[in-house]
């Protein structure tokens, strides 16, 4: 579904000139918070549902496609309506800078868990830490103000990623089992599996919440020398992603010998964890700091999400407590703690007051 916001005084005319209500009901002569079933543009023209939410306010849901609601939204234009994005919209409804932000960001969370840390910065959870903070260095309070602002800092990079998911890779050799785990960790056959090396050729990702943090999970194709020219394709993307993802799950067949490929020079300075997969093949205990796991059972596998969670997220919030989530918001911390450390109160004291009345920083999206 898509929903056309029509208000101002020329609302309920400009819509009852386009809606063709059923039984000829008129939304001019609808009471708020009524509800009419019609066609737009004419008899024929799409299927709608029109709400009259206030005096002067109609809501139009229609199908959700870009091209349903773009077309209601020109035939509304030339009636002398004029357009406004959602954001400016939203930034027109709240005096509180911060509090739009969260509004906006709120409406992209990608899990239940980060929108309930985006709901308690609506509900001015950083508003009101950000003033607290302003009032202790006037009061002198500097311990005070330089602890709360550490402990922002401290959490922004977790406030950097409540609308853009982490991005974890499956790496490895071919034929280890990374397309098996994926399809452990998602929970379902995404993945194709096969004994033989080679399998997977374009990475393939699917976004998954786990522990309700929001990750982009990439099965890619197996690392090694290929002579097929799809194979060294499909090598070449996965070397791309390796190159953009957050952590890297480098999985290794314990029941094989040691490779002697060296797989360093593709992961970089990537945060990495190693997994031991075929530990049901495997006589021994693999070696020390890899995480064994059996994709075919799934033994190991929980073990191994929580080792993720711990990597991505090493501190999260309290329930209530003030997170920042803008790159505006941490970069502005940034440099009033620069300020406190120089001792320049005054400079420190701004940059709170700027975050507070920040201009609309907006996190993106439509
Ligand atoms: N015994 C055992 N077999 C496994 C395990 N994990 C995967 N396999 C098998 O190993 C073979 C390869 O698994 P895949 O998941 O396709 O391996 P891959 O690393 O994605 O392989 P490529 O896509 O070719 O790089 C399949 O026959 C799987 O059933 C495991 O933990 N134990
Ligand atoms: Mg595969």
């Amino acid at each position: 579904m898509a929903t056309v916001r029509v208000e101002g005084p020329a609302a309920l005319a400009a819509t009852d000139r386009l809606f063709h209500g059923v039984r000829g009901c008129r939304i001019e002569a609808a009471m708020i918070g009524a509800v009419m079933f019609g066609r737009w543009g004419d008899a024929h023209g799409e299927g709608v549902v029109l709400v009259r939410v206030a005096e002067a306010t109609v809501e139009v849901h229609c199908h959700g496609g870009a091209a349903a609601s773009r077309a209601i939204v020109d035939s509304l234009h030339q009636l002398g309506c004029a357009e406004i994005d959602w954001f400016d919209w939203i930034a027109a409804q709240d005096a509180v800078p911060i509090r739009c932000a969260a509004f906006s960001s709120l409406l992209q969370a990608r899990s239940e868990r980060t929108a309930e840390i985006l709901l308690d910065q609506y509900h001015g959870a950083l508003q009101r830490k950000l003033a607290q903070i302003a009032d202790q260095l006037r009061a002198g309070e500097l311990a005070l103000a330089r602890a709360s602002i550490d402990r922002l800092l401290q959490l922004a990079p977790l406030g950097m990623r409540l609308i853009e998911p982490w991005k974890v890779c499956l790496v490895g050799e071919p034929n280890v089992g990374k397309s098996s785990l994926l399809n452990q960790i998602v929970g379902f056959e995404r993945a194709i599996v096969f004994d033989q090396p080679g399998t997977t050729r374009d990475a393939l990702g699917v976004e998954i919440a786990l522990d309700g943090w929001p990750v982009r999970l990439f099965d890619t194709a197996g690392l090694r020398q290929a002579e097929d020219e799809i194979e060294q394709a499909g090598i070449a993307r996965t070397v791309d992603h390796v190159a953009s993802a957050d952590l890297l799950l480098n999985v290794i067949d314990c029941s094989r010998p040691r490779s002697e490929q060296d797989l360093q020079s593709v992961f970089g300075d990537c945060p990495r964890l190693d997994v031991a997969n075929k530990i049901d093949c495997c006589a021994e205990a693999y070696a020390e700091g890899y995480w064994p796991t059996n994709a075919l059972t799934g033994e190991g596998v929980a073990a191994l999400c929580a080792a993720v969670i711990e990597e991505l997220v090493p501190t999260a919030p309290d329930a209530g407590e003030a997170l920042p989530f803008l790159p505006a918001h941490w970069h502005g911390l940034e440099v009033a703690s620069l300020a406190l450390n120089r001792n320049d109160l005054a400079e420190a004291g701004k940059c709170l007051l700027r975050l507070l009345d920040a201009p609309g920083a907006y996190s993106g999206g439509s």
